[in-house]
């Protein structure tokens, strides 16, 4: 089995990556982001929760996400691997998924890094925001919220994956074809 975690700030790319990814390398696609949203949708009370948290850029707790990402390993264990998209955001999360996988007699492969500099991310998430209905892609305050919340709570996540010779960082800006030929050599060095 590979594991990919593919990790960035809110706009890098992971969701684009992450769909080119899954038809070369057939890996199961877990999003935690689309996994909320299609609860939000729901109309549950728990999904009215999760719009809240969303639409203010905070992070959504970490035993709610946790949850999710083990139903949806359970119901793929047959999978060729995953692509953890979104998760883990915090060092809890990354502590919590490293204790879960060998359940499934597994462990994270690597986790990418997508790079891309700020004014970069907020122009891409607005654009989105014009046409996609999010909520949180279309106020710039909400977006710089999220980027904070990226810095403090998530990018202490990459420390976690270093320490364990798994981190491997792309540039994220350019043409998408170009970032996912890096994506692919990066990838294909960790297969081996
Ligand atoms: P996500 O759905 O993960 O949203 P995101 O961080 O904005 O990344 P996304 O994948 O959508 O963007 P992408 O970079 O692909 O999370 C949403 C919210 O859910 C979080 O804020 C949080 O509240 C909650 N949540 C999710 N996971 C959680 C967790 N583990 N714990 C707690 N809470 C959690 O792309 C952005 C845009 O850029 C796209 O429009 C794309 O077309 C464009 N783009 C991509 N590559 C490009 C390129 N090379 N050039 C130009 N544009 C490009």
């Amino acid at each position: 089995m590979f594991n990919l975690v593919i990790f960035g700030p809110p706009g890098s790319g992971k969701g684009t990556q992450s769909d080119k990814i899954i038809e070369k390398y057939q890996l199961k696609h877990l999003s935690t982001g689309d996994l909320l949203r299609a609860e939000k949708r729901s109309g549950s009370e728990l999904g009215k929760e999760i719009q809240r948290i969303i639409d203010n850029g905070e992070l959504v707790p970490d035993a709610m996400v946790q949850q999710m990402v083990k139903a949806f390993v359970e119901k793929n264990k047959d999978a060729n691997g995953f692509i953890f998209d979104g998760f883990p955001r915090t060092v809890q999360q990354a502590q919590w998924l490293d204790q879960m996988l060998p359940d499934f007699n597994t462990s994270v492969s690597l986790m990418l890094s997508l790079d891309v500099e700020e004014d970069e991310l907020k122009k891409r998430l607005l654009s989105r925001g014009a046409v996609s209905g999010r909520a949180d892609d279309q106020n710039v305050s909400i977006i710089e919220n999220r980027i904070q919340v990226y810095h403090h709570q998530t990018i202490p996540v990459m420390d976690f994956y270093k320490k364990q010779m798994k981190y491997a960082k792309v540039e994220g800006v350019g043409d998408i074809d170009d970032i996912f030929k890096r994506v692919c050599l990066t990838i294909e060095k960790y297969m081996k």
